[in-house]
């Protein structure tokens, strides 16, 4: 019995070679349209789907290879007198090879401005079913769908005449993965095209998510755990996945982390910013007329931890800029883009990494965000409250209440402004003391509020006095007692701002009053577990 194989492939890396394989080893060739036209133009004998089903190719190939002949020769059991019959009955060939890959899905979608239309047009039917089929008949049947298994198929071959159950077994595997990433891809898509068309169900009944490998790392967290980086085959544009890096060596697992806690952040403000980041927590951010003074506040706002840290501008980096840079140990910068000078002087060190990140497409962020747990994953929209930009703080915004008998000032509610923008992203429970340009004191991650606030202010405490004339407390939760505002205006602190909503608000309230500080509720929390 003439075996036979079928050959059907966008990607036609190899198709040739294997072609000529194939038809030493004494295997009759069947193939689509394209595929049929490569073979056939090397001069190696090839007959068409078509002639051997009876049916044109039609629909503009929507319809080549779905056809009972050709998916009874894939998936009939050879060892099963029914089947043989069947196959007998219907003039059926026994197709033992099937070798095919699918329409450029992925590509198309990654393309800039792809029509919907298009992106339809290149999903493809006949082909995962092809490889479906041919992958549950395994037993007798040899499917590939990597060019890059070419090789082993054809040693196979030669060495054998046939390929082993082993080989089969495995390539089979590799189908299912490659259709349920490919149907993952499609879903992916069109639930982005759905959020586009403000379709999106809230309900997230399925996930799909798809990833792709982008780099081994050299561990995770700590030197003995294994680690890898995967992006998103939808990027965002505003993202250190999408990040473009120009100097330095590969980003560390905890770099990444670091790195987006400080892009985030930065992805606050339109005025020039300059963001530090340790562990996750800013320890510095300055605002500034120019990058420059952004850098110089954020650095002033805490020189000590900013050692080895992570630093995030959002204005190109000058030769002046860089100049200061290059004095401070840092892990990484990232900017818009860096300028000739600045990365000729800082690309002089050499573990110092150098990103850029397009700052124009700061609204391109996921609208939600994964954390998983063992056995699952947590989904939820990221905390997208908006604040308002700095220079349009003029009075105070309207979704804010004053609760005590004092409304803060212009500087303190710029302050404010400033400081919840910031405190979002702390780890609770979070306290931020700022004036109007620069964090004074971070709090972080501490288990009760007051215990943050301590740390926070404590660090203020160290800052010149001229810093600290307006100076603002901003808190990511509510105060469930009077001791952290008490604690606040024994430090100096003139105006308090918050979410509100404890039992015993009145009390934090009494305090400021008593003691001429302004208190603002906001009613939006900031919890970052
Ligand atoms: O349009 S399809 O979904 N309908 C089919 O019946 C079909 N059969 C094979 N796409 C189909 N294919 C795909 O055509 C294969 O997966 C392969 O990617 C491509 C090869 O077409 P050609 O040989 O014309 O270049």
């Amino acid at each position: 019995m003439k075996k036979t194989a079928l050959l059907s492939v966008s990607d036609k890396t190899g198709i040739i070679e294997l072609a000529q394989v194939l038809v030493d080893q004494g295997i009759a060739l069947l193939s689509t349209g394209g595929t049929y036209e490569a073979i056939k133009a090397a001069g190696i004998p090839v007959e068409t789907v078509d002639a051997y089903t009876g049916f044109p190719e039609m629909m503009d190939g929507r319809v080549k290879t779905l056809h009972p002949k050709v998916h009874g020769g894939i998936l009939a059991l050879r060892d099963n007198s029914e089947h043989q019959a069947a196959v007998q009955a219907h003039d059926i060939r026994w197709i033992d090879y099937v070798i095919v890959n699918l329409y450029p899905f992925k590509e198309t979608i990654s393309q800039k401005d792809v029509s919907l239309e298009t992106a339809i047009e290149n999903i493809d039917i006949g082909g995962p079913t092809l490889l479906r089929s041919a992958a549950k008949n395994y037993r007798f049947v040899t499917v590939v769908t990597d060019p890059r298994d070419y090789g082993r198929l054809e040693a196979e071959l030669k060495a054998e005449g046939e390929t082993s159950p082993e080989f089969r077994a495995y390539l089979a595997k590799k189908v299912f993965e490659l259709t349920s990433h490919y149907d993952t891809l499609i879903a992916d898509y069109l639930s982005q095209a759905a959020v586009q068309a403000n379709e999106a169900d809230q309900a997230w009944e399925h996930i799909t998510l798809t990833y792709d490998q982008k780099e081994t790392l050299r561990y995770g967290e700590n030197s003995h755990q294994a680690a890898s980086f995967y992006k998103a085959v939808n990027l965002p544009a505003f993202s250190i996945a999408a990040a473009e890096q120009h100097h330095g060596k590969q980003l560390s697992y905890n770099n990444l982390k670091d790195a987006n806690a400080a892009l985030q952040i930065a992805g606050e403000f339109d005025e020039p910013v300059a963001v530090a980041v340790k562990h996750m927590n800013p320890c510095g951010v300055g605002l500034g007329e120019t990058i420059e003074e952004a850098f110089d506040r954020c650095y002033q706002a805490d020189s000590i931890s900013i050692f080895g840290g992570i630093v995030v501008v959002n204005r190109p980096v000058t030769a002046a800029l860089a100049e200061t840079l290059a004095g401070i140990f840092l892990e990484i910068i990232i900017a818009p883009s860096f300028e000739e000078a600045a990365m000729e002087r800082l690309t002089k060190k050499k573990n110092l990494r150098l990103l850029t990140v397009d700052f124009n497409k700061r609204q391109e962020q996921p609208k939600e965000e994964f954390v998983s747990i063992p056995g699952g994953l947590l989904v939820q929209d990221t905390d997208r409250s908006e604040e308002l930009p700095q220079e349009a703080i003029t009075a105070l915004p309207d979704a804010w209440e004053v609760a005590t008998e004092r409304a803060p000032e212009a500087s303190e509610v710029k302050a404010m402004n400033f400081a919840m923008k910031i405190v979002k992203h702390v780890k609770s429970n979070a306290i931020v003391v700022a004036n109007e340009y620069m964090t004074l004191g971070v709090g972080a991650g501490q288990m009760n509020r007051v215990g943050s606030a301590e740390i926070a202010l404590d660090q203020a405490a160290e800052k010149d006095a001229s810093l600290r004339e307006t100076f603002v407390m901003a808190s990511d939760a509510f105060f469930p007692m009077d001791d952290t505002v008490t604690l606040a205006h024994e430090r100096g602190v003139t105006a308090v701002i918050q979410p509100g909503g404890s039992i015993r608000d009145e009390d934090s309230v009494k305090v400021c009053n008593d003691k001429g500080m302004a208190m603002v509720m906001t009613n939006v929390r900031h919890f970052r577990h």
